[in-house]
């Protein structure tokens, strides 16, 4: 998080924080998400009060809808935090976990700017230039929506990280749904933006080898030593 956080502001981007327990509204209405979309499911969200209308956040996109009503565009800001998700805790799941979403809204934004934008953020992390590819991929907040397949950093020819394909699902991403820049009061007709979602503890465990996802909250002291 606190290498991601110097890169993007090294390039003029802001780092914002909000609220972990959300109003529906939020997570939900402002991104486009119907109210019969199967995310809004109890299932995956845990509910705070009986009425349904406060939730823990399930995705850090509520603090971008309220960057989109605070700040003028045009702008850029990652989101870093902590998310909820209401699912059977295994070794590739935990109900509490971080992911580090970006927003960049301005005039004429493209595709090839996320790419551009995606292709640096590898660089960052890996320290090489790192291959992708993209397929499309479907969220309700963003159309054109896309799943950026990173090249496996660890092999050349199939490994147990990449599951022998040499590629890695890592970055969902797209361009705003304009039913998302007018939940934040910013103009379609006027701005276009870029968005990404990235899984910094999924990140985390492919950077460090590390297996279970359970590992990164136990606070167990022979675990923090073996990767210190
Ligand atoms: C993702 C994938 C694609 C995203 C969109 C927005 C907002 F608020 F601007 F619409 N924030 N984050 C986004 C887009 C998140 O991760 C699954």
């Amino acid at each position: 998080q606190r290498q991601l956080e110097d890169l993007f502001t090294s390039m003029g981007w802001l780092v914002l924080d909000g609220p972990e327990v959300e109003l529906e509204r939020y997570n939900f209405d402002a991104l486009n998400i119907a109210r019969d979309h199967p995310a809004r499911d109890t299932m995956d969200t845990f509910r705070c009060d009986p009425e349904g209308k406060l939730v823990l956040r399930t995705h850090t996109s509520p603090v971008q809808v309220r960057a989109m009503e605070r700040l003028a565009p045009p702008f850029r800001a990652i989101v870093p935090g902590k998310v909820f998700r209401n699912e059977t805790v295994d070794a590739s799941h935990e109900h509490t976990f971080h992911q580090m979403e970006g927003l960049c809204i301005d005039r004429d934004v493209s595709v090839g700017h996320l790419i551009g934008t995606m292709k640096t953020l590898l660089r960052g992390i890996f320290e090489k230039d790192i291959e992708i590819r993209l397929r499309p991929g479907y969220f309700p907040f963003v159309e054109p929506g896309f799943e950026l397949d990173a090249r496996c950093p660890f092999c050349t020819s199939g490994c147990s990280v990449c599951k022998r394909s040499t590629w890695i699902e890592l970055l969902p991403c797209g361009m705003v749904h304009p039913n998302v820049l007018t939940a934040g009061g910013i103009d379609p007709e006027q701005w276009t933006g870029f968005a990404f979602g990235l899984g910094l503890s999924r990140l985390t465990m492919l950077r460090y080898g590390i297996d279970d996802v359970r590992l990164l909250l136990s606070g167990d002291l022979r675990f923090l030593e073996s990767i210190a």
